[in-house]
């Protein structure tokens, strides 16, 4: 077992990192009195022998053969895709040591304050082609394994994604951290390295979602530097025993060992490299010796069972919470993990703690990591000796709040004897926390018991619970929503009262981004070459000034312009149907309009209010004449997106799509009409395909449900024309690039509730109410696409209580598809919109709302690497 830090060591400096930290740096150490010293052997010996960064063709070829020979033990004669993708990943990896070492001695020179982003998911994808990109060395690399006999296409499909995420907040994450980098902010991502990323999704013939395990590291992982020598204890269970003076002790239990594994995260055109660092637990006593000698071996093992237990799986739901112990473990071993490598990093700088707001602030990605604000706590009352009011203060100056959704259903809850049992400390403190709030409510609402009750931090019931989205409100120095209704909606409904309470000025709003590396350039390059062409402005300027976009606007009205924008939509679509064919085996026509819907499944998402609507469309079609079909613009329509393992509905939705589809796809009257794809295991770089061959993407959630959406500003930056409703950052894209280039449709957030009112207490029947919507439905339940009763859990939804609107919104929305076909005719016309859309997406990079963060509430600036010293 390598050392590991005892806890109550945290902050005393560790010789060992000393060493090094300044045997990789470039710059000498500075003593008390501002001289200069190499710290080890001859300067000049060093710096000449530390590597550069050659970017010429031959030292890439050097390079890639250097770890062929050496770190592959392999040759020319056995060296395969995989074998070349590692040896790429290596080479391109070493690059990336070195700006990393350079940005992190930049740090600790430089001491700027730092932000930290603590987020249970990173949705990562592939590294190769982005760092290539970041480095300026795509070029070169192509040509360099094109000259040993590779494709560097061939080799990038080799990379597993790396997928330790469900969705959106995740994918949201690694955008945020490509734009720190990018932007040269002091920004680290902290998570947890899951040794199984989000389930690999098959699909049975019968139509159902399978699950297996993602064992994404089994080929090794190129792009992670495991610090075996960077650990911490973490502590679950045991006694806590509060003392006299308001502080407790914590003992007993179990302790198991967080590993730092760092990831490095380049920027785009800057020497500055970020770091994202992921725990991995172990356990603290590798092996029972005892048990081992005296013939036990299950028992010597036992310990690291349940300790390897933590990091092993990510959990697969979003929007529903659980109440497992071991998420609660996972939350609490990543916080206490991270705050404690914060705080010694903090602590090196040797400034008391009392100015730890001063140079850190932490930003809380959705309620997953808000167990860090009790941690805090505990750490500066019960191990740093501060008095309750100074702790807090100190509390709520470093930590900000996101918060990514309203359903109630996603709000976490935790009950009270579950925290007890695991982390009895905390609970203690949660209490206190919750004591001085609400006798603060009370001094400013006098005898307003429902209002206690309302904002307490604890909810009464069986058991009772504590309230994950009130802690991190309350704090936090500021909370944000990720899109201008989302964040309305926070501050009028789950958090009004904190509003009122608090004062509307620590509630605010950061719209969601996409990086455009990834989101045009990586996934889409001939887009992204043709506007570099027309703008005559370098892509290195225009991908990080979007707003630069807008000089495409003119072009609109350019008839040859608008062929090259067209042929590379048509050139996406080919790049998809060859992906289907390889993958499926299906043919998909080209010469179709392609609609589609990725995201996870959900009922608020409305994925069955699309495929009931592809029904309506089938049915439209089978009662046409051959004339009348003849004016039909064909359209494909795709589908993509996992569903929680134990979410039946959203399985029976994906069961009906794959059933529709084999009925249509073959159905001689329509297929050249009306095609029908639901494409499997949907993933970052599923969606680098489907995206940019996209003419109209939907989203549909019913209004008031999404709160933002991310992957809407990526079809619409790649050219792709919006349908949807009026909600999330669908409202701002359409204010961006004009409502007449949007599809909108459907009731609007103010009509949801009195709908859903109506709903119970005068139900109309559906026959009556909406007749389309109830022959569809009439026609699943015959059987028109088999397992007729399969399908009655999932119909039901729509025919009680139809929480999610289907019925009110669904003549609109085929109304919405009719304007869509009738606008697709004039290509002319689809196509102004299709570039007018793309100009005015400038908004949506990732950029500016990390320069948002960095901004309003972070309080962080740009750091710039400098470049090394020569040696003198
Ligand atoms: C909630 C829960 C509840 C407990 C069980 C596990 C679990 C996992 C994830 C979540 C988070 C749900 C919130 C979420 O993912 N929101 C999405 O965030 C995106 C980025 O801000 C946003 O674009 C989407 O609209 C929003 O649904």
């Amino acid at each position: 077992m390598t050392s590991t830090i005892d806890t109550k060591s945290i902050g005393k400096p560790q010789r060992a990192r000393r060493h090094v930290r300044t045997l990789t740096g470039y710059l000498p150490e500075v003593d008390a009195t501002g001289k200069e010293h190499w710290p080890r052997g001859d300067e000049k010996v060093w710096k000449e022998a530390l590597r550069g960064v050659d970017k010429d063709v031959p030292s890439v070829t050097k390079s890639f053969v250097n770890h062929v020979q050496t770190s592959l033990a392999r040759q020319a004669y056995n060296l395969d895709d995989l074998g070349a993708y590692q040896a790429a990943a290596l080479s391109v990896r070493d690059n990336l040591i070195v700006n990393w070492n350079e940005t992190q001695l930049n740090y600790t020179r430089k001491n700027p304050k730092r932000a930290y982003y603590l987020s249970l998911e990173f949705l990562m994808g592939r590294t190769l082609d982005n760092a290539l990109l970041n480095l300026g060395l795509k070029e070169e690399y192509r040509d360099g394994v094109k000259k040993l006999g590779f494709s560097i296409e061939d080799i990038l499909d080799k990379e597993r994604d790396a997928a330790l995420g469900n969705g959106g907040l995740g994918r949201l994450a690694a955008c945020y951290l490509d734009s720190g980098s990018s932007t040269e902010l002091p920004l680290w991502g902290y998570g947890l390295r899951y040794k199984y990323g989000i389930f690999q999704q098959l699909i049975s013939p019968e139509g159902n979602q399978l699950e297996a395990p993602d064992p994404w590291l089994e080929n090794q992982n190129p792009w992670e530097l495991p610090r075996l020598d960077v650990t911490y204890e973490v502590r679950f269970y045991g006694q806590s025993e509060r003392l006299a003076n308001g502080r407790g002790i914590w003992q007993g239990g179990q302790e198991v060992v967080a590993v730092a594994y760092d990831v490095m995260i380049p920027g785009y055109g800057t020497k500055t490299t970020n770091n994202l660092r992921l725990w991995e637990s172990r356990p603290k006593r590798g092996f029972d010796l005892n048990s081992f000698n005296a013939g036990n071996y299950e028992g010597a093992v036992e310990s690291s069972n349940t300790a390897d237990a933590i990091t092993s799986v990510l959990y697969p739901n979003d929007h529903t919470s659980f109440g497992k112990e071991l998420r609660l473990k996972q939350q609490y071993f990543w916080t206490a993990a991270s705050l404690a490598d914060i705080i010694r990093r903090f602590k090196q700088q040797g400034k008391p703690m009392n100015q730890l707001p001063d140079y850190v602030a932490i930003q809380l990605n959705d309620t997953h990591p808000t167990l860090a604000i009790p941690e805090l706590m505990r750490i500066l009352i019960d191990e740093e000796d501060f008095g309750w009011d100074q702790a807090w203060s100190i509390v709520t100056n470093v930590f900000f709040y996101t918060n990514h959704t309203v359903l109630p259903e996603a709000l976490e809850k935790w009950p009270v004897p579950l925290i007890e049992h695991v982390l009895p400390r905390h609970l203690q403190i949660i209490y206190d926390i919750n004591l001085f709030f609400l006798q603060a409510v009370e001094r400013k609402y006098p005898n307003d018991r429902e209002r206690l009750a309302r904002m307490s931090l604890i909810e009464e019931g069986f058991p009772k619970q504590v309230r994950m989205a009130h802690l991190a409100a309350v704090g936090s120095r500021k909370v944000n929503g990720v899109a201008e209704l989302h964040s309305d909606l926070v501050k009028t409904t789950i958090l009004k009262d904190f509003v009122d309470f608090e004062g509307v000025s620590k509630f605010s709003n950061v719209t969601n981004g996409i990086t455009p590396r990834r989101w045009l350039d990586q996934c889409n390059p001939e887009l992204s070459d043709l506007i570099t062409k027309t703008l005559k402005v370098e892509k290195t300027v225009w991908l990080k000034d979007l707003a630069k976009l807008k000089g495409l606007i003119p072009f609109a009205e350019d008839a040859a312009f608008r062929k090259e924008w067209a042929a590379i939509k048509q050139r996406n679509k080919e790049r998809l149907a060859h992906y289907v064919q390889t993958t499926l085996g299906l043919t998909v026509r080209t010469d179709a309009m392609f609609d589609v819907q990725i995201k996870r499944l959900h009922e608020y998402k409305r994925q069955t209010l699309n495929i009931l609507g592809v029904i309506h469309r089938y049915l439209t079609l089978k009662a046409m004449t051959p004339e009348e079909k003849k004016k039909v613009n064909p359209r494909v329509v795709f589908f993509a997106g996992k569903a929680a393992p134990a979410y039946y509905i959203a399985k029976l939705t994906i069961r009906l799509i794959v059933n529709v589809a084999s009925k249509i796809n073959t159905d001689p009257d329509t297929k050249d009409y009306l095609q029908l794809y639901f494409l499997p295991d949907y993933s970052v770089s599923l969606a680098e395909v489907l995206i940019p061959a996209s003419d109209i993407s939907q989203h549909i959630s019913t209004a008031g449900t999404e709160a933002s959406g991310t992957s809407n500003m990526k079809f619409c930056l790649n050219g792709g024309l919006l349908l949807g409703t009026v909600d999330g950052a669908n409202i701002e894209i359409a204010e961006e690039v004009g409502e007449s280039n949007v599809f909108f449709f459907g009731h609007l957030t103010p009509a949801v509730e009195d709908l859903r009112y109506q709903h119970i207490y005068h139900p109309v029947p559906l026959e009556e109410k909406c007749p389309g919507l109830a022959r569809v439905i009439e026609q699943v339940a015959a059987g028109l696409f088999g397992d007729a009763e399969i399908y009655e859990p999932l119909l039901n939804t729509i025919r009680q209580t139809d929480y999610y609107l289907l019925s009110d919104d669904f003549d609109s929305y085929i109304a919405a598809l009719g304007m869509v076909d009738e606008a697709y005719q004039d290509q002319d016309e689809w196509v102004k919109k299709s570039i007018k859309t793309t100009a005015n997406m400038g908004k949506f990079s990732s950029d500016r709302a990390i320069l948002e963060y960095a901004e309003s509430f972070w309080n962080i600036e740009p750091s710039p690497v400098e470049a090394p010293k020569k040696a003198t």
